[in-house]
């Protein structure tokens, strides 16, 4: 586009900030030397480049305190480490955790991309937490903001093959070549820690060389990619901007199917955004995959919305333009003509919970970390038991797509110790857990995310333990299906694909989408629309007796859900389809 056309644009506010930005300075370093909470406005946007949000505590919102006044925000950030591939040293992990304790209220979060979340980080000592992070090289540069995010990877550590390990390398190599190239997070957070040398945001000229790929005003939007394995898609690759899922003939890389235009977000009040998972785009070579990384990502620079954010995702693109479009496209880019996609699609998904021969002698134990919070509470200190075992063990450490961790490298002889500080702290093995609660999931929500309208990690806990006992009841306990839960339909715990999606819709009440599943190639459809809280679990239940009476043989909950249709349900259990007058008019709020 030539800059002619880009200025007849009603571009959208955040492109201006980015564009008046000085690649990613903007006023931060001016803001963060001063005596104040919080950031301007325009620097909230850019900082969400070098990884970080500006939050307030929801829970002080509408309260007031002792003297009747009403409380103050409580303002803090929300840092996000980026671990491509989730893997992590052991003496990574051990100053995560040790940052937690130090700066973020005691607890830290796995995500469901495979990062590190820190959550409570006032800003007179977020350069000392960001100093901290990179001392152990790991950044938070590019974890948010309208760039590639994390790379995300299967993270089991299935040492004997071949394409596993490489797909493992890709991950590192996609993410550190697709990050930005802008001095500015050095400059900001770490100059003179590198070289002594007080923060210098001087103007950098437009000649093109500070950001190559990127540009002066970044993508669109965010970016994400995901790297999976035919065999098993527990990265969820449907979901993401661009996916690569690696073909192989036995141990061999062949390559990998390229996948375009996946994305889960909706904004119900724009009757244009939707949940959508990718499309095949083409097959590359290994050695190819760095050049379409950067041809599809130039497309989306391009082409991708940059007047209307909530319609800026490549999803868009792809779904208003068609696959062969894109393609052409996307070619140009390239170099020359796109290979045809091998007609293949994921099959499986693991979650490498449990103990695994890892292919060299050696064993890795994945453990389910509920909604991917690590904390310590009376009855489960797991925090301290995670320190424990990196302590004693000094194994490999590797976060899962499913937010939970695995321990890598362990001796056969050390199995025993590992369990046995699991169970000194109050941490349930892997099969002393039930199979809903190990294949739920849930976003942050309240408190900390400034876009929840409902509960989500906080209540989902609760729903699971209502829902173990009635499962069990019904005699379904051995089924594996997927329960997510979000706390708005921004989609962050990927409940559009999932078998049961729970997702918030104001305050108190719940969407319910039934029919996607486990493997996370098909999308849920809403069955019904504001569900209080309290009803979830009693709306839940007969859903499953219908399936237990009624199921194909080998028929999961998704499976069955999507073969009858959500009106089939509804009729069957006396549901009304249509929304009372009130109801519409949330639901297109
Ligand atoms: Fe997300 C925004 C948390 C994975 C779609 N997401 C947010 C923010 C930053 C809220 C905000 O913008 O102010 C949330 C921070 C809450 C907090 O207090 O920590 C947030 N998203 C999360 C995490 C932590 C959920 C989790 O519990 O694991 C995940 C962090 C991943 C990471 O490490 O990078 C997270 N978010 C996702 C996913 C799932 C995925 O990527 O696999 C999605 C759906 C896929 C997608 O991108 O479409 C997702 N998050 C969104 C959206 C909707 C984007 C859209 O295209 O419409 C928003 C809102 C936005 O971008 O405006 C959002
Ligand atoms: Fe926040 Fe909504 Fe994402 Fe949950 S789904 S973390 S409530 S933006």
């Amino acid at each position: 586009m030539s800059q002619d056309q880009e200025t007849t644009r009603k571009l959208s506010e955040v492109e201006h900030i980015k564009a008046a930005s000085n690649y990613l300075r903007g006023n931060v370093a001016k803001e963060l030397a001063e005596p104040t909470e919080t950031f301007s406005k325009e620097s909230v946007q850019i900082l969400k480049h070098h990884g970080m949000y500006q939050q307030e505590d929801r829970d002080r919102r509408g309260k007031k305190g002792p003297d009747g006044k009403p409380l103050s925000k409580a303002y803090s950030l929300m840092l996000r480490v980026k671990t491509p591939g989730g893997q992590l040293t052991c003496d990574q992990f051990l100053a995560e955790l040790e940052i937690a304790d130090k700066w973020a209220g005691g607890t830290m979060r796995i995500t469901n991309r495979q990062d590190i979340q820190f959550h409570w980080v006032l800003k007179g000592n977020v350069r000392e937490v960001i100093r901290r992070i990179n001392e152990v090289q790991l950044t938070t540069f590019g974890a948010c903001g309208d760039v590639e995010r994390n790379v995300m990877c299967c993270p089991a550590p299935l040492n004997t093959d071949p394409v596993q390990l490489a797909n493992q390398q890709l991950a590192v190599r996609l993410s550190n070549h697709l990050l930005p190239r802008t001095r500015a997070y050095h400059e900001i957070w770490l100059t003179d820690l590198e070289t002594g040398e007080k923060t210098d945001c001087t103007e950098v000229p437009d000649s093109g060389e500070a950001e190559p790929l990127y540009g002066r005003t970044y993508l669109p939007r965010k970016f994400k990619t995901a790297i999976a394995r035919l065999e098993d898609n527990c990265v969820d690759v449907y979901t993401n901007d661009m996916g690569f899922v690696s073909i192989r003939e036995g141990d061999r890389l062949l390559g990998y199917n390229v996948l375009v235009g996946g994305g889960l977000g909706v904004t119900p009040s724009d009757k244009d955004t939707f949940p959508r998972l990718a499309d095949r785009l083409t097959f590359v070579k290994p050695e190819e995959v760095i050049g379409i990384a950067e041809a599809v990502i130039k497309f989306q620079r391009d082409f991708g919305n940059r007047e209307d954010r909530k319609r800026a995702r490549l999803k868009y693109v792809v779904a208003d333009w068609g696959i062969e479009r894109v393609r052409e496209k996307v070619a140009e880019y390239f170099g020359r003509p796109l290979a045809l996609p091998l007609e293949v699609e994921v099959t499986g998904f693991d979650d490498h919970i449990g103990w695994h021969e890892q292919g060299d002698g050696r064993w890795f134990y994945g453990l389910n970390v509920e909604n991917g919070r690590v904390i310590d509470r009376p009855d489960m200190r797991l925090k301290t038991a995670l320190w424990e075992v990196c302590r004693r063990l000094r194994p490999g450490v590797r976060l899962t797509p499913h937010q939970s961790v695995i321990f890598t490298d362990i001796q056969p002889a050390d199995r025993a110790t590992l369990e046995s500080i699991l169970r000194d702290h109050g941490v349930p093995l892997h099969d002393e857990i039930s199979e809903v609660l190990r294949w739920s999931m849930s976003c942050v929500a309240l408190p900390t995310c400034g876009l929840a309208v409902t509960e989500s990690e906080r209540v989902l806990p609760g729903i699971i333990d209502q829902l173990e006992g009635e499962i069990a009841a019904i005699g379904l306990q051995k089924e594996q299906f997927t329960v997510r839960m979000t706390g708005c339909p921004n989609g962050c715990g990927r409940p559009y694909n999932a078998d049961i999606g729970l997702v918030g819709r104001t305050k108190n009440k719940y969407t319910i989408y039934l029919g996607g599943r486990l493997v996370g190639d098909r999308l849920g459809v809403p069955y019904l629309e504001l569900v209080p809280l309290e009803q979830i679990v009693p709306t839940l239940v007969p859903v499953l007796q219908l399936f237990r009476e009624y199921r194909a043989d080998g028929e999961t909950v998704g499976d069955f859900c999507h073969r009858v249709g959500v009106d089939w349900i509804r009729e069957k259990l006396g549901h009304s389809k249509t929304a009372s007058p009130e109801e519409t008019a949330v639901l297109e709020e």
